[in-house]
């Protein structure tokens, strides 16, 4: 149990501060750790950590409270689920090992229905994030993302660098984009063999009207090349306010206008936007 109490600790050294050169290399990676949860999903994750992890809980209750107070442990877990759920806006913890990077894919449950999993042994909780999506949207990722990939996307001053993987999810940052602008935004591919780039396939769906679908009249940029994409795409003048979902797919198998049809060669991204 010991970890734990270090965790609590370096858990919020990391959702408030972060000028080392160590902590930007741990933002990046806790950027992508792909945990990235609508309302119902986090308190889901608490239900299924109350379950499965309750120790875990109240150990992190402990660090909070500081209290040498007897108090049951059913008033802990409550106390903690009041600060982290409301209503319309939800906290959630990620778990990762202490370097952000998830070497196993392993993810906590979204529902007391899951059953329960094995945290593997060094995994500690790194972050209590926010839930700024209100839909889940339709999973994608690549059959194969051995030769290529998506490396870096940029839109405007938002920079991302990434490696392959078949999915991504970028929970961490958020992207804003004024409704009515015009906006400048690049991806490059990475190559397996960078001598020989691939043709590729791109596309990028923003959710505009929110509903939980990337619908092909979403698409804001589809075309096809062996070199970086740069374009522009126009924010509509009546996007609505809010949070929403942005897809990057990349695909050597030249891709498909429905978002959520499985990539074949390549990479799915997903980013939060934020529109004003
Ligand atoms: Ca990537
Ligand atoms: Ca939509």
């Amino acid at each position: 149990m010991n970890k734990f109490v270090f965790v609590a600790a370096s858990m919020m050294g990391v959702a408030m501060h972060g000028h080392a050169n160590e902590d930007i290399a741990q933002q990046a990676n806790y950027n992508e750790l792909g945990d990235l949860l609508t309302v119902s999903q986090a308190q889901g994750r608490f239900d299924w950590l109350a379950k499965c992890y309750d120790g875990l809980l109240v150990e992190i209750w402990e660090q909070m409270y500081n209290t040498t107070e007897i108090v049951p442990k059913e008033q802990k877990l409550n106390q903690l689920k009041a600060l982290w759920l409301t209503p319309d806006k939800a906290q959630y913890l990620t778990f990762a090992n202490s370097d952000f990077t998830n070497p196993y894919g392993w993810q906590a449950g979204n529902s007391d229905a899951q059953a329960c999993s094995t945290m593997p042994p060094e995994y500690v909780p790194v972050a209590l994030q926010t839930t700024q999506l209100t839909h889940e949207y339709c999973a994608n990722k690549s059959f194969d993302n051995e030769w290529e990939w998506i490396e870096k996307v940029t839109v405007e001053d938002f920079v991302h660098e990434s490696l392959s993987h078949d999915y991504t999810a970028v929970s961490g940052k958020v992207i804003t984009l004024p409704a009515g602008r015009t906006v400048k935004m690049s991806v490059t591919p990475g190559n397996k063999d960078p001598q020989y780039p691939s043709y590729v396939a791109l596309r990028v769906w923003i959710d505009w009207n929110q509903d939980g679908q990337l619908a092909a009249n979403e698409i804001v940029y589809k075309s096809a090349s062996d070199a970086p994409f740069q374009f522009t795409f126009d924010v509509p003048t009546d996007a609505a306010d809010g949070v929403t979902l942005m897809r990057v797919a990349s695909d050597a198998g030249g891709g498909s206008d429905d978002a959520c049809k499985r990539t074949l060669y390549g990479e799915v991204e997903d980013y939060l936007v934020t529109i004003r």
